[in-house]
């Protein structure tokens, strides 16, 4: 009867059928019998396209934090819920059952109400991967508040400006971070984004580092001492299935992030019920996902996904390559990790390492392995499979994005049959589509186009934080009737679906999605630039980097070009942070534009990609001589 758990490969087809034919039945099947729901929904699905509006499980009562925390304490409070493993890799890991980890989100949640955080209150947690973050975001959730994670490796400008367009009024840091051999001063970066930010009340500091911080006298509390007084009961924030639960912020084709708004009914089920399908977890297992809390994959897939199905989930504070590249077969090892979920960009990484390292580690423990973040390549698809997986673990090529909460297309680990680079098939519940050019559905197999779904699910994201109509618009209104992606995908003979990147300005680079219109603005800044336009062209290890075509004021005459750079990626780095460093730079006195001024980043794509071979017609161009002056020059 229960569908929660499919095994099989038929059965997908029975439950992926059942899904569609009636989804709100299905959904409703699954809500009712693995949750705890304070009281049940009137209604299990009403939407409307037009006017971009989706609610899951309307009128339903429910807090996230007693499905993943209290609901377990019967049958499973000593069961290590977050195993946590320092940077340092002779540091002991801790193992916080699931009883403790109730009892100190608690005492957190009573310290957010002692500093006046109420439901409905945005908070800003900019913390490092250490247990304080996965219990930060938990508290919020304990007693209402919106968390908003800002990932840790953002710069001052980011943070500041996510804290003002969702008007935080807290902010959660710690006075440092360890990311291998280096301490990065996250507290100096939080006080001086704060020099910007008149909605924020008070800052709480972990103490992580031990560094010599600044304290501001009224405004900063180091959070331990206010821990140790704060009780360990928090009665649990009653919501409705559609209150906020968090907003995450993720690049746009233009300028300003897009606060992505997560709710708690449909979140929770969704992420739960991928959870324990696409990674088979079983609850002897323990389960490790890579990515950092500060993206979407953390948030459903570190903390709500396996704390919600009770499970033992892993969270990593250092980098793969400290102390040496060998460092996450030596977490495999040593805390007998049973799957397995990182990006391609890590793989493609430890993959230029040779075999040196992954083999000296015994990795028999693994069952399952997981990709997210960006298109896998063949490569090092194989490269995974035959060194870490050893041609028996599965890979689950797992597709989604921040706005659909979890996981959408994969395979099912043990039942579909994996194909290199493909994600296969939809997971239970969801419909995709591939459009054509001239907005028609490609319908039957062996199609290319933009993936589009046709129908909404539970996780998807419900709006943007102070801007439906901007949702509206992304999202909405390429199509009629369907959420679009803003990614290409063919769908192969059988069925299965390749995504072939994104089609819009989004660059996706060691698998971190950035807008080019945020780092053309910084750029732009410059005084001696006159404007510039950023592409991606492919990178053996990330993926994609960035190549930045800049043109200079004044043909940019008498200026010191390796200066100009440098200054350059020092903006970018100051704006929005190092992870959108340019790669290459290439000045130059024009940009390619189409008689309506707009700039052919297709071309100069092309360009940056060595295939000036394929750079068509350009003839119809406003300036069709400056292609080959570009080309010409080249970096
Ligand atoms: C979960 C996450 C979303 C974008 C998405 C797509 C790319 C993610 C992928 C993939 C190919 C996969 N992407 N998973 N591309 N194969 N398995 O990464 O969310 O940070 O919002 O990025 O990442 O382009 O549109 P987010």
């Amino acid at each position: 009867m229960s569908n929660y758990h499919i095994k099989q490969f038929e059965e997908y087809f029975q439950v992926y059928r059942k899904s569609v034919r009636n989804p709100e039945q299905f959904w409703e099947e699954i809500a009712e019998e693995h949750f705890l729901w304070r009281k049940k929904w009137s209604n299990v699905l009403s939407f409307d396209w037009e006017t971009a509006d989706f609610k899951w499980f309307e009128g339903a009562k429910v807090n996230i934090t007693e499905n993943c925390l209290d609901r377990h304490l019967q049958t499973s409070a000593d069961k290590t819920a977050i195993l946590f493993e320092p940077n340092n890799p002779n540091e002991e890991a801790e193992h916080i059952s699931y009883k403790e980890l109730h009892e100190r989100v608690c005492q957190f949640a009573n310290v957010l109400k002692d500093k006046g955080i109420k439901k409905g209150d945005v908070v800003c947690i900019y913390l490092p991967m250490i247990p304080e973050l996965a219990i930060s975001l938990l508290a919020c959730a304990r007693i209402g508040a919106i968390h908003s994670v800002v990932f840790a490796g953002f710069s001052s400008t980011a943070v500041s400006s996510r804290i003002n367009d969702c008007n935080a009024k807290m902010v959660i840091t710690s006075d440092g971070s360890y990311r291998g051999s280096k301490t990065i001063d996250l507290k100096g970066i939080v006080d001086e984004a704060l020099n910007d930010t008149p909605g924020i009340e008070s800052v709480l500091v972990v103490k992580r580092t031990n560094s010599d911080i600044d304290m501001k006298e009224g405004r900063d509390h180091w959070l331990q001492p206010l821990l140790d007084n704060a009780s360990t009961e928090c009665v649990a924030e009653v919501m409705d299935a559609e209150d906020p639960l968090f907003i995450l912020y993720t690049s746009g084709s233009t300028g300003k992030p897009k606060g992505m708004v997560h709710t708690v009914g449909g979140y929770m089920v969704y992420t739960a019920y991928t959870f324990k399908n696409v990674f088979q977890y079983r609850d002897d297992d323990i389960f490790w996902c890579t990515a950092d809390i500060g993206w979407i994959t953390g948030h459903s897939y570190i903390v709500y996904g396996p704390l919600v199905n009770g499970a033992t989930s892993v969270m990593f504070e250092g980098v793969p390559s400290y102390p040496d590249y060998g460092r996450f077969w030596d977490i495999v090892e040593k805390h007998k990790i049973t799957q397995f979920y990182t990006a391609p960009t890590a793989i493609r990484a430890l993959a230029k390492q040779g075999t040196e390292f992954v083999d000296k580690y015994d990795l028999s423990s693994l069952k399952v392995l997981g990709s997210v973040g960006e298109p896998i390549n063949e490569e090092a698809w194989h490269w995974y499979n035959e060194n870490v997986g050893k041609k028996k673990s599965p890979i689950v090529d797992t597709w989604w994005q921040t706005e659909t909460g979890g996981i959408m297309i994969t395979p099912i680990p043990f039942s579909t049959p994996t194909k290199p680079t493909y994600a296969t098939l939809p997971f239970i519940g969801v419909q995709p589509a591939l459009m054509g050019e001239n907005g028609e559905e490609l319908k039957g197999n062996q199609v290319e186009g933009r993936l589009c779904i046709k129908f909404p699910w539970p996780a998807m994201a419900r709006t943007i934080w102070g801007n439906h109509q901007r949702y509206k618009e992304t999202y909405f209104s390429a199509y009629k009737n369907m959420y679009f992606t803003g990614d290409g995908a063919l769908r192969d003979e059988v069925g299965y679906y390749r995504i072939t990147g994104r089609v819009d300005d989004v660059i996706i680079v060691s698998g971190h999605n950035l807008g080019t219109a945020p780092i053309e603005d910084a750029i732009n800044e410059h005084q001696a630039v006159s404007e510039s336009a950023i592409v991606g062209y492919p990178h053996d290890v990330k993926g994609n980097a960035l190549y930045g075509y800049i043109s200079l004021k004044d043909s940019g005459e008498g200026r010191d070009h390796d200066n100009l750079r440098k200054e350059i990626n020092q903006l970018i780095t100051d704006r929005i942070g190092p992870i959108a460093k340019l790669d290459k730079i290439q000045f130059t006195d024009a940009l390619p534009k189409t008689r309506s001024g707009k700039i052919m980043r297709r071309i100069l794509r092309k360009i940056a990609s060595n295939e000036t071979d394929q750079l068509g017609d350009t003839s119809t161009l406003l300036n069709p001589e400056v292609v080959q002056r570009i080309i010409d020059h080249k970096k």
